[in-house]
């Protein structure tokens, strides 16, 4: 299995996430990349590839246009306005406010494309973004020429990122990019498996409506967890897509029994659609010791997880999304590719 990765990821890392009403160091953090290579060297995971330059106009198959261009221009028009730190957004066009006009300052236009304050955004943020989907692209690609699985090591995570919004620490929602990667190279059906500990709302609303497109979230409940406002069970897509969303919330201190059904019931759905190739949100912060969730599976469960969707048989990406307890991400993230790659 190949790795696709670069050092473009260290132009994002912004001085302060909002947190616990303070600006604290970002758990999503350069580390965090630095420790999966590491690991991934550590069982002979070594087989690198640097990713080609980014297909802005596939991203756009995926992103409202419009998105795109603020997220590309914003840092200028940003400073040019005055501003000197970092943009954190901090006003939203909620309940009862207008979402129909985009504003013209900075600050406006800003909230106007977020959905949550913890992410700021800096001047290296569109680089780094970019370079995180020209990843995504690049395992799709290789995976779409016939080998059998990749791996995206992308940083900033992208689940969180809808089709023109972001927060939860993403901005382009590189799972879905890969996943429409595959539609836009002829396929009629792929998945996109999400087992990060958040909800993966910006992929569920990427493929809301779109039937070709099965996607399966394990994960927090949202009554319990971040992003709280989408992912509960009842959610299952729209009109012909009706059935191709599913939401497998659970409650704080769920271990690898529940977990694992949950996955198993996944699954099954996921062959029953027939898909000609496998997209993975790969987050590892179900993690017991991860400090900013609560379930509770332990390195040796996410062996099994690779096992459990190596057993699907299907052309897999895996996209590197969430995991913050920083010394053991690189071990989780080496457990599960080498589950799979051992069916
Ligand atoms: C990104 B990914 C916890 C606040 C949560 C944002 C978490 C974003 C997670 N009290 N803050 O899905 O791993
Ligand atoms: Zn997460």
């Amino acid at each position: 299995m190949k790795t696709v990765l670069s050092e473009d990821h260290r132009s994002h890392f912004p001085a302060g996430e909002l947190y616990d009403g303070a600006l604290v160091r970002p758990f999503e953090c350069p580390e965090r990349w630095e420790y999966v290579v590491a690991a991934l060297d550590a069982v002979g995971l070594d087989d690198r590839l640097a990713p080609d330059a980014v297909d802005l106009d596939r991203v756009r198959r995926v992103h409202d246009p419009a998105y795109v261009e603020f997220l590309e221009g914003f840092w200028d028009d940003w400073v040019s306005a005055g501003h000197t730190g970092e943009a954190i957004p901090m006003n939203f066009p909620v309940r009862r406010l207008r979402d129909d006009r985009v504003p013209v300052d900075p600050e406006g236009r800003l909230g106007y494309h977020a959905f949550a304050a913890e992410t700021a955004i800096t001047s290296g943020t569109w680089h780094a973004a970019q370079a995180a989907a020209g990843i995504s692209q690049t395992a799709q690609r290789l995976v779409a020429g016939g080998e059998l699985s990749a791996f995206a090591l992308c940083r900033p995570p992208g689940h969180h990122a809808s089709t023109d919004q972001f927060g939860g620490y993403c901005f382009l929602n590189n799972a879905a990019i890969a996943a429409d990667g595959f539609l836009a190279d002829g396929a009629e059906r792929v998945a996109v498996l999400d087992v990060d500990f958040h909800h993966g709302n910006g992929t569920q609303d990427i493929f809301w409506d779109r039937p070709e497109v099965l996607f399966a979230s394990l994960h927090g409940h949202p009554e319990d967890a971040f992003p709280h406002f989408l992912g509960w069970e009842d959610e299952v897509g729209v009109g012909a897509a009706e059935g191709t969303t599913r939401n497998y919330p659970m409650r704080p201190g769920t271990a690898f029994d529940k977990w694992s059904a949950a996955l198993d019931d996944a699954c099954g759905h996921i062959e029953a659609h027939r898909p000609e190739a496998l997209v993975v949100s790969l987050g590892v912060d179900a993690f017991e010791s991860d400090p900013i969730s609560f379930f509770k599976l332990t390195s040796d469960d996410f062996t099994a997880v690779g096992r459990r969707i190596g057993a699907l048989g299907l052309p897999t990406v895996f996209v590197m999304e969430g995991g913050y307890a920083v010394a053991e991400i690189g071990t989780n993230v080496a457990n599960v590719l080498t589950g799979h790659l051992s069916v």
